[in-house]
């Protein structure tokens, strides 16, 4: 343990010097493709080999492969086509997506679609494992009325954490048919962390030890932040433009509260797409696997910098919190460039309709108790089924946390609204599929399940309890 404790504290002390230097220069350059409208820490895209119109039909890999995640040291990681962050899915509302998987990992891979409307079959589900070796094309009609931020990760059963810890994330970004926001820099951000042995090895310590007990308990975090698999880029900004920031919180255990200091953000979107109206907010509390919308506006002076930080949030038991968890840790660097500044853009005050789904004609209400590393006493089984509805049904979900940590919930191929937490009635409507369950509270939602009978999953999105047994079964028939 002792011996652990030294080698984090030589890992945080790395990860301060990374952020003060930046060697990532080299490792940037071999990864980074270019991409209309985006920066150049932004993963790229996939390439569209399809000549048909609205299909997008895509390659991808995943291989194990060496970077350079750490100065001085190349870590054996898993990617997608060879980059971590995996390379973004770039599709249109109404698109049919066709790709072409390949696992060349020496493990059973899945991809899961998060967010994504979608047949069972195509979901990446613990049901369906690609060995090794194996191809499997997933295929899927992007939703009208889904445009927004979501990403592709594995979910084999019980190795979902590893998988997603040694490498294996990506976005997808779904355009609007008609965006109601005016066409502006976008810019993708997605938030992993790590934690890293001296010669560059990925740690995951022996489940069996202190350490791994503590991994297990708290959900894998690690001391050093990447933003798109870099160590504190620098965005730029010119003074007055409007930016739209899409962020996608890909880490295995951590929560990231994210604030801009001198800045306030405009939130337009959350899991499922736009909001209906722009809310002016001073910080973000992002989930695991949550993603959100935001509007940065340039209201810093020609020249000067401002810092997008992790500010504290106590998610953890006591007997298992960190001892830094309440320390701020620096995230990306906003550049105010030099040029004169623009006029500032004006931001629609609505932005579309989120019909309300109707408590009136729910058919049943169910009562999903997160307790220690188990859902409603029970662990995973993939030979159970825990919820059993019809296509077409509309339900609450009653999820309640016993426990003295947060748990996210996560719904698989549904996208759900918000009721209330703890009796307070959620003050915007949005579609999400990620809800953060903070430590001994309760949160209603309500859900249709419009199409696709199969067997969904829900569960925590930490991924060590995920791992461990915190998942259900949900067959909508
Ligand atoms: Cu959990």
């Amino acid at each position: 343990m002792a011996h652990r404790l030294t080698l984090l504290t030589l890992l945080t002390l790395s990860g301060s010097l990374v952020a003060l230097s930046s060697p990532h220069e080299t490792y940037s350059a071999s990864l980074v493709r270019a991409q209309p409208n985006g920066s150049e820490s932004n993963p790229g895209v996939l390439v569209n080999i399809s000549k048909l119109p609205k299909t997008v039909e895509v390659n991808i890999t995943a291989a194990v492969t060496s970077l350079s995640m750490q100065p001085g040291v190349t870590t054996e990681a898993f990617a997608y086509n060879g980059q971590v962050p995996g390379p973004t899915l770039d599709v249109r509302e109404g698109d049919h997506v066709i790709v072409h998987f390949r696992n060349d990992l020496p493990e059973a891979t899945t991809v899961h679609w998060h967010g994504i409307h979608l047949p069972f079959e195509s979901d990446g589900s613990p049901f369906h494992p690609i060995k090794p070796g194996e191809t499997h094309d997933y295929e899927f009609t992007v939703r009208p009325g889904t445009a927004g931020t979501y990403w592709y990760h594995p979910h084999p059963d019980h190795r979902t954490g590893f998988a997603i810890g040694k490498g294996l994330f990506g976005a997808i970004v779904v355009h609007a048919a008609d965006d109601p926001l005016p066409a502006m820099q976008e810019e993708l951000l997605i938030l992993s962390d790590n934690r890293f042995l001296r010669d560059g090895t990925i740690d995951f310590p022996d489940p069996a030890s202190h350490h791994g007990g503590v991994d297990e308990e708290n959900g894998r975090e690690g001391p050093v932040l990447f933003v798109n698999g870099h160590v504190m880029p620098t965005l730029a900004i010119r003074s007055g433009e409007l930016q739209r920031w899409r962020v996608v919180n890909a880490s295995a255990g951590r929560i990231y509260r994210i604030a801009l200091s001198g800045y306030t953000f405009v939130q337009v979107g959350s899991d499922g797409g736009l909001l209906e109206a722009p809310r002016e907010v001073k910080e973000v509390l992002l989930a695991t696997g949550e993603r959100v919308e935001l509007l940065v506006r340039g209201t810093g002076a020609p020249g000067s910098k401002a810092v997008l930080q992790n500010l504290p949030y106590d998610r953890y038991a006591p007997q298992t919190r960190p001892k830094d968890w309440n320390t701020t840790v620096d995230l990306l660097t906003l550049q105010t460039t030099n040029e004169t500044p623009v006029a500032p853009v004006t931001i629609p005050s609505t932005l579309r309709k989120i019909t309300p789904l109707d408590t009136t004609k729910v058919k049943a209400v169910r009562t999903v108790v997160f307790g220690q590393g188990m859902i409603n006493g029970k662990l995973m089984d993939m030979a159970r089924v825990d919820v059993s509805t019809t296509v077409g049904a509309t339900e609450i979900w009653e999820i309640e946390n016993i426990v003295g940590m947060d748990h996210p919930f996560h719904l698989h191929g549904f996208q759900f609204q918000v009721l209330d937490r703890d009796g307070v009635a959620e003050p915007y409507r949005a579609w999400k599929d990620m809800l953060n369950i903070p430590k001994h509270s309760t949160a209603r939602i309500i859900v249709r399940y419009d199409d696709y009978p199969g067997k969904w999953m829900f569960h925590c999105h930490i991924l060590d309890h995920e791992d461990h047994g915190m998942m259900g079964v949900l067959e909508v028939k």
